[in-house]
C-alpha cells in the first residue's frame, strides 16, 4: 500500500510495531534501503524502507467521518482515525459505503434516543454523523422507493462486537419509521420487537466473551406494505449451540431462561425447583448470577414479552415446565445394576428427579426410565432390549436433554413466526442479518468449523459487493480501469462444501459408515487434500487439520465431528415423549415422515447447515446489501479502552481492509478538482494563470511532478495509492524552501 519514494529524511511516518501495531515517529537517517527513525515513544528503531508509511500531517486531529476521505489509505492511518474518533465518543466511521461501529461498553446519551431518530429521518446519506440510523434510512427508503429489490443489512462482527444491540437498534429504527399511531394494542412491529427478548432468554447465555452471546444466527426479515408500513416479519435461525444445555465451563452459564425460572419465586414449588448450584446442568460452573442483572425481574420480563408475541398463557406454562424438566432431567444420575453392563438411577434422589421429570413432561416414569437406560435391538430373529452401562445412559440423558432444548427453541421461533404473520403481497422487505463472527480459539470443534464456514460464505459476498460499488463509481465518473487481481476465496469454499469430495462430504461419508472414527476420518483429509493450498496436516497432531480462511488459519480438532455432525433422535426418546399427555411435549415429536428414499435415510447436520446457507446466500443476492462492521476494542468489556493490535486483527477479519486493499488497488485517493488545486496549486503555479480549466490544471500539475497512471474523472482527480503522500512530500519541500529563504533573508539582513 505504501510506496518509499517520498519518504525523507524528517519525514513523519508510521513503523509496525509488535504490541502497539504502529507507531509514529520521525525518520532520522536514510541509509541505502533502510531508515532510522526516532519513535515518539521514545524508542529508535531501523527499518527497511518499504516496512514504513508516511504519516498525514494534516489530517483532522478528530479523525473524518468516513474513512475514504483520508489522504493516506493505509492501515495506520485506519487505525489512528479510528481511535481519535474513539476518544471522542464518535464510536461510528464509515468507509465509503460499510459502518464501522466500535463497542462503547457504556450507554453514551441521547444517540438512540427519539429526537436522534427524527434526525435521521430521511437525511441524505453522509450529511448527518455516521450511525446506524442512517444505514437503516438509507435501506428503508432504498427499499420504498426501488419497489422490488429487498435490502439487507448485514451485521458482523466478533463475539462482544456489539452485533446483536446494532440489530436491535436497527430494528427500533426501522419500527418508528414503519410504525402505525401507537393505539391498538398490539401492533406487528412492538411483535417484532418484543422476539428479541424471548429468543435471548432462550438463545442467549453468558460466554467469557459476552455476558450476552447469542449462541444463534439470525435473519429477521421486516416486510413492509406499500405504504411503507410494517406489514410483516420471519425470522430465520441458524444452528443453535447445542452442547451448552448439557455442558458449560466455568465461569459462563447455560442459556438465560434456566436462570430466569430458579429466581421466580411463584415457580419454584410448583417445578420443585431450587438453587441454581443444586442442578448438574447450572453447577458445572460457579457463576450464578450476572453483575447488574436480576433474574427474577428478567424472567417477568421474558413473559410479557411471550404475551406480546403471542404466546398463550398455556403455552407459557408449558415452556417452562420443559425447562425445569430438562433440569431434573440432567440430575438422574446413574449407577451400576445388577446385570453386567446395566444402569440404574443412582440413589433416591436421582429417582426423585427421574420421577419429576416425567411428571413434568407427563410421561410415564418407568418407560423413561428405560427410555434412558436400555435400547431395543432388532434382528431378524428377534427384538431384544440391551441395557446401557451408567457412561452410555449418561450420555443418552444429555442427547435427550438436547433434543427437546433445540426443537423447543424451533418452536419458539415458529410460534414467533406465525403470530406475527408474512405478508405475502409484500414487495420490500428489509433483512437485517445478525450471525456469529470468525472464531479462532486454542481447541476449535465443527461448531467453529460451521461458524467460520459461514464466514466465508459472507466475505465472498462482500468482496464481490465492495469489487461492484468501486466499479460502480469509477463507470459514473466515465473512468475505466479493469482490476488485475481480485482475491477470490472460493477455493476455501470449495475445500469445504464441494459435492463430492469437500471436507462435509466427507464427513457425512465419514458418518455413514458404521466402522468410521475420527481417525479414519482424518486420515482421509490428508490423503484428499495432500496438495490443497488452503488445506494443512499439523505437523505435531495425527487427527487435526488446519484450514488456511481468509482471516487466519484454524486449527480444528476432529474428536468430535462424527457425533456432533449425526442428526438423530434415538427411537426410544422420540416414542417416550412423542406419546407425552402434555400435547405441547408431544407436538415437539411429532412421528418422523416416512422413509421414502435411503438419501432421506440419513440427515446430518454439517449438509443441513450448508443448504441453510445456500438459502440464505440467494436470499442475500437478491438484495442490496449494506455492511455493519462491529469492533470489540478490548477483551475487559470495558469502555474507553482501544487495544490497537486486538483492533487491527478484527478490521482483518472483518475485511475490512481487504476492502481498502480493493481500494488501493484502484484510485484510493479521489479529490474534486477545486480540493486538489487549493492544495497543490503552489506547485505549478503557472498552471494556474489567467483563466484557467480545472481539469487542465489537475492534469498540468501532476504531469509537472512527473506522476503515472493517475485519472482525471469528470469531477475528481482520481490517485493512484502513494501518489497523495508523494504530491505532499513535494509540497513541503516547496513550503521548506520558502522558509528557508525568508529565513535567509532574515538573517542577511541582520
Ligand atoms: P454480539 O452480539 O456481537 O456478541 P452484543 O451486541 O451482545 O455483542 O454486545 C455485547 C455487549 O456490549 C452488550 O451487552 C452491551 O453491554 C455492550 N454494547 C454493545 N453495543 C453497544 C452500544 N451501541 N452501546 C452501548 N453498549 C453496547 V455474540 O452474540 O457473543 O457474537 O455471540
Ligand atoms: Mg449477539
Amino acid at each position: 500500500m505504501g510506496t518509499s519514494v517520498n519518504i525523507i529524511e524528517g519525514s513523519q511516518v508510521w513503523v509496525e510495531d509488535q504490541d502497539q501495531a504502529w507507531l509514529d515517529g520521525q525518520v532520522l537517517k536514510i541509509t541505502g534501503q533502510n531508515a532510522e527513525i526516532d519513535c515518539s515513544n521514545g524508542k529508535k528503531v531501523t527499518l527497511n524502507l518499504s516496512k514504513i508509511y508516511p504519516k498525514d500531517m494534516e489530517a483532522p486531529a478528530g479523525g473524518v467521518d468516513d474513512m475514504t476521505k483520508l489522504s493516506y489509505l493505509h492501515e495506520p492511518g485506519v487505525l489512528q482515525n479510528l481511535k481519535s474518533r474513539y476518544e471522542l465518543n464518535e464510536i461510528y466511521t464509515y468507509t465509503g459505503n460499510i459502518l464501522i461501529a466500535i463497542n462503547p461498553f457504556q450507554r453514551l446519551p441521547h444517540i438512540y434516543d427519539g429526537h436522534m431518530m427524527q434526525q435521521y429521518k430521511g437525511a441524505p446519506f453522509g450529511e448527518l454523523s455516521p450511525h446506524v440510523f442512517a444505514v437503516a434510512d438509507v435501506a428503508y427508503s432504498r427499499a420504498m422507493v426501488n419497489e422490488g429489490k429487498s435490502n439487507s443489512i448485514l451485521v458482523s462482527g466478533e463475539s462482544g462486537a456489539g452485533k446483536t444491540e446494532t440489530t436491535k437498534m436497527l430494528m427500533r429504527y426501522l419500527a418508528y419509521l414503519g410504525g402505525r399511531a401507537a393505539t391498538e394494542g398490539r401492533t406487528v412491529e412492538q411483535q417484532v420487537l418484543e422476539s428479541n427478548p424471548v429468543l435471548e432468554a432462550f438463545g442467549n447465555a453468558k460466554t467469557v466473551r459476552n455476558n450476552n452471546s447469542s449462541r444463534f444466527g439470525k435473519f429477521v426479515e421486516i416486510q413492509f406494505d406499500k405504504h411503507g408500513r410494517i406489514s410483516g416479519a420471519a425470522i430465520r435461525t441458524y444452528l443453535l449451540e447445542r452442547s451448552r444445555v448439557c455442558q458449560i465451563n466455568d465461569p459462563e452459564r447455560n442459556y438465560h431462561c434456566f436462570y430466569l425460572l430458579c429466581a421466580a419465586p411463584q415457580e419454584i414449588e410448583k417445578y420443585k425447583l431450587d438453587h441454581p448450584k443444586t442442578f448438574h446442568y447450572l453447577n458445572q460452573s460457579k457463576c450464578f448470577e450476572l453483575v447488574g442483572i436480576s433474574d427474577a425481574h428478567d424472567y417477568l420480563a421474558t413473559r410479557r414479552a411471550m404475551d406480546i408475541v403471542g404466546i398463550s398463557a398455556k403455552e407459557q406454562e408449558a415452556i417452562f415446565r420443559v425447562v425445569a424438566a430438562i433440569l431434573h432431567l440432567g440430575n438422574i444420575v446413574f449407577t451400576k445394576g445388577k446385570e453386567v453392563d446395566s444402569s440404574v438411577p443412582k440413589d433416591e434422589k436421582a429417582k426423585f428427579h427421574l420421577k419429576t421429570t416425567a411428571e413434568l413432561l407427563m410421561c410415564d416414569a418407568v418407560a423413561l426410565e428405560d427410555a434412558l437406560c436400555k435400547r431395543v435391538m432388532i434382528t431378524p430373529e428377534e427384538v431384544i432390549k440391551r441395557s446401557l452401562d451408567p457412561q452410555s445412559a449418561a450420555i443418552s440423558r444429555d442427547g435427550l436433554a438436547k433434543t427437546i432444548y433445540s426443537r423447543l427453541f424451533d418452536w419458539l421461533v415458529d410460534k414467533i413466526n406465525n403470530s406475527i404473520g408474512q405478508d405475502p403481497t409484500s414487495k420490500c422487505l428489509i433483512g437485517v442479518l445478525d450471525i456469529y463472527g470468525f472464531e479462532s480459539f486454542k481447541t476449535n470443534s465443527f461448531e467453529q468449523f460451521c461458524i467460520n464456514f459461514t464466514n466465508e460464505k459472507l466475505q465472498q459476498h462482500f468482496n464481490q459487493h465492495v469489487f461492484k460499488m468501486e466499479q460502480e463509481e469509477y463507470t459514473k465518473e466515465q473512468i475505466d480501469w479493469s482490476y488485475i487481481e481480485f482475491v477470490d476465496n472460493q477455493d476455501v469454499l470449495d475445500l469445504i462444501e464441494k459435492k463430492p469430495g469437500g471436507i462435509i462430504a466427507l464427513l457425512d461419508e465419514a458418518c455413514m459408515f458404521p466402522k468410521s472414527t475420527h481417525e479414519t476420518f482424518s486420515n482421509k483429509l490428508y490423503q484428499t487434500f495432500k496438495s490443497h493450498k488452503r488445506f494443512i496436516k499439523p505437523k505435531l497432531s495425527r487427527t487435526d487439520f488446519t484450514i488456511g480462511h481468509y482471516a487466519g488459519e484454524v486449527q480444528y480438532q476432529s474428536d468430535q465431528f462424527l457425533d456432533k455432525n449425526k442428526d438423530y433422535v434415538v427411537a426410544e426418546h422420540q416414542e417416550l415423549l412423542g406419546a407425552s399427555k402434555c400435547q405441547f411435549v408431544a407436538g415437539l415429536f411429532p412421528p418422523p415422515p416416512e422413509e421414502t428414499s435411503k438419501s432421506s435415510k440419513f440427515s446430518s447436520i454439517g449438509s443441513r447447515f450448508k443448504l441453510q446457507l445456500q438459502q440464505l446466500m440467494e436470499t442475500l443476492n437478491s438484495t442490496e446489501p449494506h455492511y455493519i462492521r462491529c469492533v470489540k476494542p478490548n477483551n475487559l468489556l470495558k469502555p474507553a479502552i482501544f487495544e490497537n493490535v486486538n483492533i487491527m486483527q478484527q478490521l482483518r477479519c472483518g475485511g475490512v481492509l481487504e476492502a481498502i486493499r480493493i481500494s488501493c488497488a484502484g484510485y484510493p485517493t479521489r479529490r474534486a478538482f477545486f480540493e486538489f488545486i487549493n492544495r497543490f496549486g503552489l506547485l505549478a503555479p503557472e498552471a494556474l494563470e489567467g483563466n484557467y480549466d480545472e481539469k487542465v490544471a489537475c492534469k498540468r500539475i501532476m504531469d509537472k511532478k512527473g506522476l503515472k497512471g493517475f485519472q482525471i474523472g469528470k469531477t475528481k482527480v482520481f490517485l493512484r495509492a502513494g501518489q497523495m503522500a508523494e504530491l505532499d512530500a513535494r509540497r513541503s519541500e516547496v513550503l521548506n524552501n520558502a522558509a528557508k529563504i525568508i529565513q535567509r533573508r532574515v538573517l542577511t539582513h541582520v
